[in-house]
């Protein structure tokens, strides 16, 4: 699996880095081969360099649009040393191997990024490097490939280590980079002609992922929209099957991802669980003794939210859940199974999309989300982080009972999904008030607790639903304040992570007002 390479062919835009490359390997008895422009650098750092066309027999081309466009240069990158056949191939036509290559791409993504007229865009669109880059990629078993001026540090380690030669392992990651890099590069080229053909078919001017169907519009009319497959397989509503109802929405998708993502977090074998959402934050989550009593439980949070809501479950379907469901207007439910006579009852609310999953997503586990910036996106492990009972560490002089305890794991499970800042009281396997997306966090613990008191009103509750719930924030109280709003609302019990240089500040209040609060270390920010 080493390979000792005897020659590279080094074909560079960017010339960073290019001499010290060139010195490393050829003091590492390696063999130059070069493009035009590549080969003058090399040269003139006084190495020793062979031009490509001397091995083709061609020169250049076209403006350069033909350099390595050649058998002489794909067959010394693809033929397998090994194969009887290929080396056969190789001496009949003089062909030599080419172990390393070094390409990287004409600069296409400046140029259009500086307003290049299309006649220049178009030149610096790269045919002979990504061919070169995806053959030797595909032969990395006997050829390195590099595609990045970062990287060439990690070659020569690689050499050095290996002893002049490189490892399987390090030229399988080195391939996985370069089609990477020609994945993006083609992607980029395909968004800026789709532009500059005026084309407004918004599926084709996405760069990854399998198309799913288009949209009616995006998030708003005036905005175009599609759906993809990314590959991932967690179950979900990108491959849930629609059983019924009209088309899904942008937003439909959206909720409905935020209210299954949320209700997986309840595992089916621990009892039923009913996530309602709206605007991707849940409005209302309960566990119950049946499915339907989950689902009145987290109808009762907030009723007023929940009109026109997204409903998904933990598990199957049932046709007594869907009677209580259909009470309503609700935009999508979403479950991993539904029942025939589920069914039968949804069938009376001809719009009403309902979709089974299959299977619930497991919620811890690992995978990768990203979100767009101006000019490039972000990529971080999905919020996977779980804390059970041992995780918590008790701070207060008073430790919660059973009963908080179940409440503010709950409490904490639901607050991973609401946005930030988040706060979310429960009592007794269920929400009774949820404060999202506001920025002071003592405006989203009073919001909690104002909605539990709507909703006391509405229901005629003598007692304010707040009273003996346990209060779960995403991230510490910055201020005692906060704490004083749960305290004022009658929680008894808090659950945040801790770690706020006023710690002792808001433990002592909560110490003062006889609550028990616990600490786990662990914040769920969700923006
Ligand atoms: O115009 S090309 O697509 N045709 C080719 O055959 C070809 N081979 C290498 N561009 C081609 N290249 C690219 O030339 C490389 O990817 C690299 O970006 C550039 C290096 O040219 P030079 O060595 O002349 O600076």
């Amino acid at each position: 699996d080493r390979v000792t390479p005897a020659r590279a062919l080094l074909s560079v835009s960017d010339k960073t880095g290019l001499v010290a490359l060139g010195r490393a390997l050829a003091a590492r008895g390696v063999e130059l081969v070069s493009t035009g422009g590549t080969a003058t650098a090399l040269r003139e750092a006084g190495l020793t360099v062979s031009d490509v066309a001397d091995l083709t027999g061609f020169p250049e081309m076209m403006d350069g649009r033909v350099k390595t466009l050649h058998p002489m240069v794909h067959g010394g990158l693809l033929a397998l040393r090994d194969d009887a056949g290929h080396v056969a191939a190789m001496e009949r036509h003089g062909i030599a191997p080419i172990d390393i290559l070094v390409v990287n791409l004409y600069p296409f993504e400046e140029t259009v990024a500086k307003g290049a007229a299309a006649a220049e865009v178009i030149e610096n669109i790269d045919i002979g490097g990504p061919a070169m880059l995806r053959a030797a990629a595909k032969n990395h078993a006997h050829v390195a490939v590099i595609t990045e001026p970062e990287d060439y540090a990690a070659l020569i380690a690689e050499l050095d280590a290996g002893d002049g030669a490189t490892g399987r392992a390090f030229r399988t990651r080195m391939a996985a980079r370069a089609y990477a890099r020609t994945g993006a590069y083609d992607a980029a080229v395909s968004a800026w002609m789709t532009a500059h053909a005026g084309d407004a078919q918004p599926l084709r001017r996405v760069a990854a992922g399998r198309s799913a169907g288009a949209l009616r519009y995006g998030e708003n009319p005036h905005q175009q929209a599609g759906f993809f497959l990314s590959g991932d397989p967690r179950p979900g509503v990108a491959t849930a099957r629609q059983i019924q109802g009209k088309a899904l929405s942008y937003n439909n998708i959206n909720d409905t991802d935020a209210a299954y993502e949320l209700v997986s977090e309840f595992e089916p074998e621990a009892g039923p669980a009913v996530a309602i959402i709206k605007h991707a934050n849940p409005c209302g989550v309960a566990r119950g003794g049946s499915l339907a009593e989950a689902y009145e439980a987290a109808f009762d949070c907030d009723r007023t939210s929940a009109f026109g809501g997204i409903v998904a479950l933990n598990q199957e379907l049932d046709a007594e859940t869907a009677e209580a469901i259909t009470q309503i207007f609700t935009e999508v439910v979403i479950a991993p199974a539904v029942s025939a006579e589920a069914a039968r009852v949804f069938e009376a609310k001809k719009n009403l999309r309902l979709l089974a999953a299959g299977a619930l997503p497991d919620p811890v586990a690992p995978g990768l989300a990203w979100r767009q910036v101006a000019g490039g996106f972000l990529v971080q492990d999905r919020d996977s982080g779980r804390v059970g009972r041992d995780g918590l560490k008790v701070v207060t002089e008073r430790a919660p009972t059973a009963s908080e305890l179940a409440d503010m794991l709950f409490a904490w499970r639901v607050a991973k999904h609401v946005k930030s800042n988040a706060i979310v009281y429960a009592r007794d396997g269920r929400t009774v008030g949820i404060g999202a997306g506001q920025m002071s966090r003592v405006d989203s613990a009073r919001i909690a607790a104002r909605k539990a008191a709507d909703m006391a009103e509405e229901l005629g509750l003598s007692a304010r639903p707040t009273e003996g719930a346990a209060l779960a924030s995403d991230a510490f109280f910055p201020f005692a304040d906060g704490l004083q709003a749960a305290i004022d609302a009658g929680a008894t019990a808090v659950i945040q992570p801790g770690g706020s240089v006023r710690d002792p500040e808001v433990i002592d209040a909560a110490n003062a007002a006889g609550l028990a609060m616990v600490f786990t270390g662990m914040r769920h920010f969700r923006h």
